[in-house]
């Protein structure tokens, strides 16, 4: 009986203890996730109906291929993403929140089928799920990132996987909350705009830890191995760019808001590199000011711990406070 019993591979299985601080920083970002907890039933974007209904249909179509796209990436973050950086993590406490942030993009996943259940008929939810499978831009970035998180081997790639993850959270998605952000702006679609407030203000705390994660990460590696790392970060982001402007065109030219959009795109690249501690690649160009508005850029989450190289520490010294936590929000309607 005993023998049967005993653990035969003798190794210690660990049970996750909260009552030591690991970091300075990872129960902070429990709370603060805890905090911001939301399900997509709390919503109500039917009350959006009669507005989406007198949206000119090229409106309509891009608003939905960009719900769609954003389901996409929050699929493969929830379900790959971040279970393999969790997986990898060798800190407990860091694998809970990291899975508790999986569990809050499957219901950003489903909170845009919420909002597509109350605009769209069977067939054109369809339909749109069909363009995703097809659209050669989207897929095209999710096998990108896809292919950093099924291949981690080692802290380089575990590195790589988390900048992957940072690229998806700060910089992919902003492609899709632009539309969003640019009809609530106008008073337009707001109900459905709060739902992707809610999923902007979680991207951001998830970009700013992963990104702390890498940075920590990346002080181990030794020199020659950062610039390997440094190299292909570069020149990930330089692909994912370009394929960042073709969706850009596929989706927003019809709109004449493909420029505007181009310019987003720069000032959130920028932003992924700076929860990266890198810094900025690109020159940042205005942002429409209707978008701009929609964001607290004062705040934002790259300045939350004071994210330049060593970020964290600097927590250590001090209480948290709501300050610490103010991430972009969409601005109240302006007409
Ligand atoms: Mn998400
Ligand atoms: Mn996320």
């Amino acid at each position: 009986m005993q023998e049967r019993i005993r653990n035969a591979s003798n190794k210690v299985h660990r049970a996750v203890n909260w009552n030591r601080e690991v970091d300075g920083f990872t129960f902070a970002f429990w709370e603060k996730n805890l905090e911001q907890m939301w399900v997509d039933t709390e919503f109500v974007p039917s009350k959006d109906r009669n507005v989406w209904d007198r949206l000119e249909p090229e409106v309509q179509d891009a608003y939905k291929k960009v719900l769609a796209g954003l389901t996409l990436l929050d699929t493969k973050q929830g379900n790959v993403g971040m279970p393999a950086i969790a997986e990898h993590v060798d800190i407990l406490q860091r694998k809970a929140v990291l899975s508790f942030m999986a569990m809050m993009e499957n219901i950003h996943a489903k909170s845009y089928s919420t909002i597509f259940t109350t605009l769209l008929t069977d067939v054109e939810i369809d339909e749109v799920f069909d363009w995703v499978e097809e659209n050669q831009f989207l897929q095209f970035k999710a096998e990108q990132i896809s292919h950093y998180y099924e291949n981690i081997t080692d802290n380089k790639t575990l590195y790589l996987a988390m900048v992957a993850s940072v690229y998806l959270e700060s910089f992919l998605f902003y492609s899709g909350f632009f539309l969003p952000l640019w009809l609530s702006g106008q008073g337009k679609m707001v109900a459905s705009g709060e739902i992707i407030n809610k999923i902007i203000q979680d991207e951001s705390i998830h970009g700013v830890y992963v990104g702390l994660l890498a940075q920590e990460l990346y002080n181990e590696l030794t020199v020659a191995e950062q610039e390997e790392v440094d190299y292909e970060t570069n020149a990930l982001l330089e692909e994912l760019m370009e394929n960042e402007f073709a969706y850009t065109e596929d989706i927003y030219s019809i709109l004449g808001l493909d420029h505007e959009v181009k310019n987003f795109l720069y000032y959130n690249a920028n932003k992924a590199l700076m929860n990266l501690g890198k810094p900025a690649k690109y020159e940042e160009k205005k942002i429409n000011p209707i978008v701009q508005n929609g964001l607290n850029t004062e705040s934002g989450t790259h300045d939350f711990f004071s994210t330049k190289g060593k970020s964290y520490k600097k927590a250590k010294h001090r209480a948290l406070t709501d300050q610490d936590f103010s991430f972009p929000r969409l601005a109240e309607p302006l007409i």
